[in-house]
């Protein structure tokens, strides 16, 4: 069973030491950099949640300033070894409640686009050089990324396993997450890309099935709750 309230999922974010940046949303590199980007084939990854509204409210009322409220993520087993560990790379779509933040409807890609690296404790560092391209499409959330972002990206090839999780908090206050296949636990590379939620996540929707998972649940926790993925990891192209 891949979907609970957690407490589990724990991130830390390093904002500084990594990159040499400290400033969000802000891209570094020289032009060399910025010319290979051009070129350079990339991965892709698009979530689609049970009901992902056109506008969220972000900084709710109910958050507390360093909770997290929003994180749509897949990690990729870069080192290869197949457990979710230092090494490997995660690309993610992620909110954070920061002091004094005012409450705001927006678009789920007002949530921050990055790459983090795995640490070995556990947590995640933001790797900031290079920055995923985010969008939507009625529940799909997509994230595009440049193999250029990191050099353990540019040879990564198709058939890496994947992990795909969600968290964040309902409307009422809730932790709520959801992961493929299971917490902290990689798939291989499916022949199209493609996955499926092995749970039918309508079932959340069923009050019966809430208390029998001793769930409070409220109908927000759809839009952190995955249906559908699919991957796609361009190979290096000979030029
Ligand atoms: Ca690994």
């Amino acid at each position: 069973m891949d979907i609970r309230i957690l407490g589990l999922l724990v991130l830390v974010l390093l904002f500084s030491g990594c990159g040499g940046a400290s400033t969000l949303n802000t891209q570094t590199g020289n032009e060399d950099t910025h010319k290979s980007l051009n070129n350079s084939p990339t991965i892709t990854v698009e979530m689609t949640m049970l009901n992902l509204p056109e506008q969220l409210e972000f900084n709710r009322f109910g958050t507390q300033a360093g909770q997290l409220e929003y994180h749509w993520g897949m990690s990729l087993d870069v080192n290869d070894d197949g457990i979710v560990n230092a090494g490997d790379l995660r690309i993610a779509l992620f909110h954070y409640k920061l002091e004094n933040d005012a409450a705001l409807l927006a678009a789920p890609t007002y949530a921050r686009a990055a790459l983090f690296e795995h640490l070995s404790n556990g947590g995640y560092a933001v790797v900031l050089d290079v920055i995923p391209v985010s969008s939507q499409s009625e529940n799909t959330l997509r994230l595009t990324l440049s193999k250029s972002a990191h050099t353990s990206l540019e040879n990564l090839p198709p058939t890496t396993r994947v992990y795909f999780s969600t968290e964040g908090m309902t409307d009422s206050g809730d932790r709520y997450a959801d992961f493929y296949p299971a917490e902290e636990t990689y798939a291989e590379m499916s022949a199209d890309g493609r996955f499926e939620d092995e749970i039918d996540p309508r079932s959340l929707n069923s009050e019966a099935m809430k208390k029998f998972l001793g769930l409070e649940i409220d109908d927000s926790a759809a839009q952190l709750d995955m249906v559908s993925m699919r991957v796609t990891i361009e190979e290096q192209t000979l030029r």
